[in-house]
């Protein structure tokens, strides 16, 4: 059986003041593509469907055409799942009425989890659909004993799936949360480093031939058999290095056959450029790329932002790099108000430039004041 795994489509996502509508949208037209291509048995989406708990009406537009076609012209069935930044309730309309025209959604948190049964020429692949888990969400489901930690509501809103689950069978489990590597050994990374308090440890789920996550951007493997697809494009400047792809998964027999990767075409990409104004303004060509510039001049440049943007239309963001900033450090009122006027007067020049005052410079201000500045710098960490 082959599936597309997905996650983290971020639907009407906002980034530095621009739309990435458009951006989705051309990539979903290249994964419609790819499924005419690879003619998968289903396509998954793991978790974060939409950007926010209620998406705009353009964004559930995006999703409802992209949905259609895969649906209706391609026949390929679409299991997705709520992430954290969707509406668990929002994400389940309609979910009973479409699930047999081959839209699968878990929104809700379910005693009875969600689970389809999709056939291939080698017999049945069960795939269980978990919505994103928190404790709050687990306690109002299964309050006794309450779950205090994020693996404690997991293996409680899980254990329903893992007793009815047939492993001699084919199963595949869709989740969204903050997994950890689990090695090879079964030794799981958590036990090596102290994780945050999120941390899901699924050693226990390995009897799942293929487990589909969602909610971590970077794709990677969890296990041989786990994994996070990534995010389908680039969320936020410090997502810029980050490759997006769909992963391509091959069941066989019992257990995955293949993983792989495909690569789909986007609009825009997202990088951060980082130089001298003058140099980043030297190129012939527009660039209409998503652009977040750190500029590396000592003084700021007037407009720097207007002015980037005849080269960059697509400038998200601005900033100057201020590698000795920590040297100034942070000032109260009351170390302030002890200051004499030159030494107030070279803090400033020295936060702003990134430089200490020269000399000459320091007495041209101790002259005109008529105070002088302590040579050492007193209290300033
Ligand atoms: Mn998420």
């Amino acid at each position: 059986m082959k599936i597309i795994h997905t996650a983290d489509w971020h639907i009407g996502k906002m980034l530095g003041g621009f739309s990435l509508l458009n951006d989705q949208e051309y990539f979903l037209d290249g994964l419609l593509a790819l499924m005419r291509e690879e003619r998968p048995d289903a396509l998954i989406i793991a978790g974060d469907v939409y950007d926010r708990p209620v998406p705009s009406g353009e964004a559930v537009g995006v999703l409802n055409r992209f949905l259609s076609k895969a649906i209706l012209d391609l026949k390929v069935p679409v299991l997705m799942t709520a992430g954290n930044h969707d509406s668990r309730e929002r994400l389940s309309f309609g979910s009973e009425l479409l699930s047999s025209a081959g839209l699968h959604i878990a929104g809700r948190l379910s005693a009875f989890p969600r689970k389809v049964t999709l056939m291939d020429q080698l017999g049945p692949v069960h795939f269980y659909l978990l919505p994103f888990v928190d404790p709050a969400a687990a306690n109002s489901l299964f309050p006794d004993p309450a779950s205090k930690t994020y693996q404690e509501a997991f293996d409680k809103a899980a254990s329903p799936i893992v007793n009815v689950a047939d492993f001699s069978e084919r199963n595949v489990l869709i989740c969204h949360g903050t997994f950890c590597r689990v090695k090879q050994d079964g030794v799981s990374a958590a036990e090596e480093s102290v994780g945050g308090a999120d941390l899901v440890d699924l050693r226990q789920y390995r009897d799942f031939d293929y487990i589909a996550a969602g909610h971590i951007h970077r794709k990677q493997n969890i296990a041989s058999n786990m994994r996070y697809s990534g995010s389908i494009l680039k969320y936020s400047p410090n997502e810029h290095n980050l490759s997006p792809s769909v992963t391509l998964v091959e069941l066989g027999q019992k257990g995955v056959l293949s993983i792989g990767e495909r690569k789909i075409s986007i609009l825009h990409d997202l990088k951060i450029l980082k130089g001298q104004f003058d140099r980043l303004m030297a190129r012939e060509e527009p660039d209409s790329d998503y652009v977040f510039a750190v500029l590396e001049d000592k003084e700021l440049i007037l407009n720097a932002a207007a002015r980037m943007r005849e080269k960059y239309p697509n400038l998200m963001g601005l900033s100057y790099d201020r590698k000795n900033e920590e040297r100034v450090g942070t000032l109260t009122a009351r170390e302030n108000r002890e200051k004499s006027l030159p030494e107030l007067f070279r803090d400033f020049y020295e936060h702003v430039n990134s430089e200490e005052i020269s000399a000459k410079l320091l007495a041209a201000i101790e002259n005109i004041t008529g105070e002088t500045a302590p040579t050492e710098k007193g209290g300033v960490k």
